[in-house]
C-alpha cells in the first residue's frame, strides 16, 4: 500500500471513527460495577506516532490526561532527529536553540516557558511552573534558573546535524520559514482520560533561524493551546505569528462552546485567519480540536497536515481537511 493511499484510507477511517468516538465505553471492575463512562483518546499534531502511542498507553492503563500529554510530547522533545522540537531543534539565526512549551490541565490551571535554553524537556519545566510557582509563565534566564533549581540538567541542544544546516543557511542568510513539512513539526497534544478529564500540551523550538528572542504561539495559552474541561481543547501548529494574531486555540474552544462541532470550529477559525491576511497562500496554519465527548476535528490552510489519533491501543495517522487542496 503506498503512503498516499494509506493516508487516504486512514482519512476515511478517521471520519467514521471520529463519529464512533462520541460514543463512550463502559469499563467494569471485578465486581462488574461500571467504573468509567469515557473512552480515553489522545490526538497530536503531525505524524508523531510514537508520541501518540506513549500517551495512548498511559491513558489505556488508567493514567491521567495531564501525565499522558506531558509524557507523550516528551518523546519528541527527546528525539534528536526532530529538528523542530526540543533536543536537536533548529537554532535561531545566531546559533542558539531556544525552546517554547506549555501545558494545561483539567482544572483550568496552566504553565508555560519560552525562550528557554539548554533544557531538554521544556514541557516538564512548564508543568513545574504550573504546580510549583504562583505564576503561569516564565521566560529566558528566569525559566532556566528555575529549571536548574528544580533539578533539571543543563544540556547542549544543538545537534551536529542542526549546526551543519545552520552553517549552510548562514551563506545566504535568507529567512524563509518552511512550515509544512510532514512528519516533522511542532507537537501539540490533547488527551481525554478515563475520568473524562482533558489536558493539553504544546512544545517547539519555533521557526528555524528566527530572530533571537522570538517567541511564537506554542507557549501562549489561548494561541498554541487551550483546554476547557467543560467544552474541549484545541492545539495549533504552523506560522506562529498568524496564530498569535487570532488567538486561534481559544477561538476554537469558544466556537465549540457555542455549539459548533470540533471540525466546524477549526474551519471557522482557519478561515478567520485567511480572511484577515491576503498573504495566506504563503504560510501554513493547522488547528486540531477535540470536544469533551472525544469528537475530533482539524483544518489547515494547505494540504499536507496530518494528525495522530491513539485509541484502544491503536495509533493512526489521519489526513486533515484543508482550504487549499
Ligand atoms: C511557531 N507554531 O513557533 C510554531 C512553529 C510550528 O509548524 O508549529 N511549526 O511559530
Amino acid at each position: 500500500m503506498n503512503r498516499s493511499y494509506f493516508l487516504k484510507v486512514a482519512g476515511l477511517a478517521g471520519i467514521s471513527t471520529s463519529f464512533l468516538s462520541c460514543l463512550s465505553v463502559r469499563n467494569f471492575d471485578s465486581a462488574g460495577k461500571p467504573v468509567s463512562n469515557f473512552a480515553p483518546v489522545s490526538v497530536n499534531t503531525w505524524n508523531f506516532q510514537e508520541a501518540g502511542a506513549k500517551a495512548g498507553d498511559i491513558l489505556g492503563k488508567g493514567g491521567k490526561a495531564l501525565d499522558a500529554v506531558q509524557e507523550g510530547v516528551m518523546v519528541e522533545e527527546k528525539n534528536i532527529k526532530n529538528t523542530t522540537v526540543g533536543n536537536g531543534g533548529a537554532p535561531d539565526r545566531d546559533g542558539n536553540v531556544t525552546l517554547d512549551a506549555c501545558i494545561m490541565g483539567p482544572n483550568g490551571n496552566c504553565g508555560s516557558v519560552a525562550f528557554l535554553h539548554n533544557i531538554e524537556h521544556p514541557v516538564a519545566v512548564a508543568r513545574k511552573v504550573m504546580e510549583e510557582t504562583p505564576h503561569a509563565f516564565l521566560v529566558g534566564e528566569g525559566a532556566y534558573n528555575f529549571a536548574i533549581q528544580q533539578g533539571f540538567e543543563p544540556t547542549n541542544l544543538l545537534s551536529d546535524e542542526s549546526r551543519e544546516k545552520w552553517e549552510e543557511w548562514l551563506v545566504e542568510k535568507e529567512y524563509r520559514p518552511v512550515i509544512n513539512i510532514e512528519n516533522h513539526d511542532t507537537i501539540g497534544m490533547l488527551c481525554l482520560d478515563h475520568s473524562g478529564d482533558m489536558a493539553g500540551a504544546c512544545t517547539t523550538s519555533g521557526l528555524a533561524y528566527k530572530m533571537r528572542g522570538r517567541v511564537g504561539d506554542s507557549p501562549i495559552i489561548g494561541s498554541g493551546l487551550f483546554v476547557d474541561n467543560e467544552v474541549g481543547g484545541a492545539v495549533a501548529t504552523g506560522m506562529g505569528e498568524e496564530i498569535l494574531k487570532n488567538v486561534s486555540s481559544f477561538l476554537v474552544v469558544e466556537l465549540m462552546r457555542q455549539g459548533n462541532s470540533p471540525q466546524d470550529a477549526c474551519e471557522i477559525a482557519v478561515k478567520r485567519i485567511i480572511k484577515r491576511n491576503p498573504g495566506y497562500k504563503d504560510f501554513q496554519v493547522a488547528l486540531l480540536a477535540m470536544s469533551k465527548n472525544g469528537e475530533i476535528g482539524s483544518y489547515c490552510i494547505h494540504s499536507g497536515f496530518t494528525y495522530v489519533r491513539s485509541k484502544n491501543g491503536v495509533s493512526e495517522n489521519i489526513v486533515s481537511k484543508s482550504f487549499i487542496e
